[in-house]
């Protein structure tokens, strides 16, 4: 068969890293075909995951910054200085933890999906027309979040004016001034040209880029067991690849955005100036717990608990 696969990144990206990753693996190992879907390709991130949920489509690579607004527990990836900045650490969260391998799995199926992995992308910094230091600098700086409430209140509570926007409205609002500043993980500011737009990146420590693969649920569950097999292999084979080629790819891409535009300041703030960040924390959980769905509690408790037997 042919398996459609879709994802919101370019093929070059991590997202179509992972996604060649996962095909070469299938069509190795099967006599299935897998075609990939960039993102442009059919529409924005919404677009592709509604196409599978209605099984047009059989793999979709989402970010939780836009299933936030379906799975309200997924948002609980935008409370910051939740994931930690050690890559070992987190790389062991992803692999080992209870709330991906076990709560989300069930919320993702609510509707209509399997949920195959999550995986990080990289480090969130923040581009900005102007240097930020403190929340004061975010004074009306309208900052362009992705569709997804709970990182709204979070950008409310640095001192911001966020403005959900899909990302294919990205580059032109910041060229155009509708926005002033974004976050995103350094590769994509760099494959992106953002930092042609842009003056200022700043490193706050506050989050890492979290994303995940998923199938439509009726098409999985119909499979042979040694298809969902081979689905399942193919993912932790490309699982596996993606951590691997992230080695050293934050800093790769700052030093070719600083090559491309000398101009561009890059500042990491100190733990002084993280402080008033890392404050909102306590209130930006307090509201997952509000808006995040009825398991939000649950979710956000096995995760300090996964996070916790990850950092021993
Ligand atoms: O900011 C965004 O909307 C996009 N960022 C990344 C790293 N991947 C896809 C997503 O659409």
């Amino acid at each position: 068969d042919t398996w459609r696969y879709a994802f919101e990144e370019a093929l070059d990206e991590v997202q179509g890293v992972f996604a060649q990753k996962f095909k070469e693996e299938v069509e190795a190992n099967s006599d299935h075909e897998v075609q990939l879907f960039p993102f442009g390709t059919l529409g924005e991130s919404d677009n592709i995951l509604e196409q599978t949920q209605a099984g047009i489509l059989q793999f979709v690579n989402q970010s939780p910054g836009f299933t936030g607004a379906l799975i309200p527990e997924a948002q609980v990836f935008f409370v910051p200085y939740l994931l930690p900045e050690d890559e070992d650490q987190l790389f062991r969260f992803f692999r080992e933890s209870e709330t991906i391998n076990s709560i989300f799995p069930e919320l993702y199926a609510d509707q209509g999906l399997e949920l195959l992995t999550m995986y990080p992308e990289g480090e969130v910094m923040v581009t900005s027309d102007r240097p930020i230091g403190s929340p004061a600098d975010f004074d009306d700086v309208k900052v362009r979040v992705m569709t997804n409430p709970l990182l709204v209140s979070s950008y409310q509570a640095f001192g911001a004016t966020p403005t959900p926007l899909p990302w294919g409205e990205v580059y032109g609002g910041l060229q155009t001034g509708i926005v002033d500043a974004q976050e995103n993980p350094a590769f994509f500011i760099e494959s992106t040209r953002m930092y042609e737009v842009q003056d200022h990146i700043t490193r706050m420590g506050h989050n890492n880029f979290t994303t995940a693969l998923m199938a439509n649920k009726e098409f999985f569950d119909g499979l042979p067991e040694e298809d969902q097999e081979l689905i399942r292999n193919a993912t932790a084979a490309a699982f596996d690849h993606i951590l691997e080629y992230q080695q050293g790819l934050t800093e790769s891409s700052l030093e070719a955005i600083m090559e491309a535009k000398p101009s561009i300041t890059v500042t990491t703030l100190s733990e002084e100036e993280r402080a008033p960040f890392r404050d909102t924390a306590e209130q930006v959980e307090a509201t997952f717990l509000e808006i995040g769905g009825p398991r939000a509690q649950e979710v956000l408790d096995q995760m300090k608990a996964d996070l916790d037997a990850a950092a021993e």
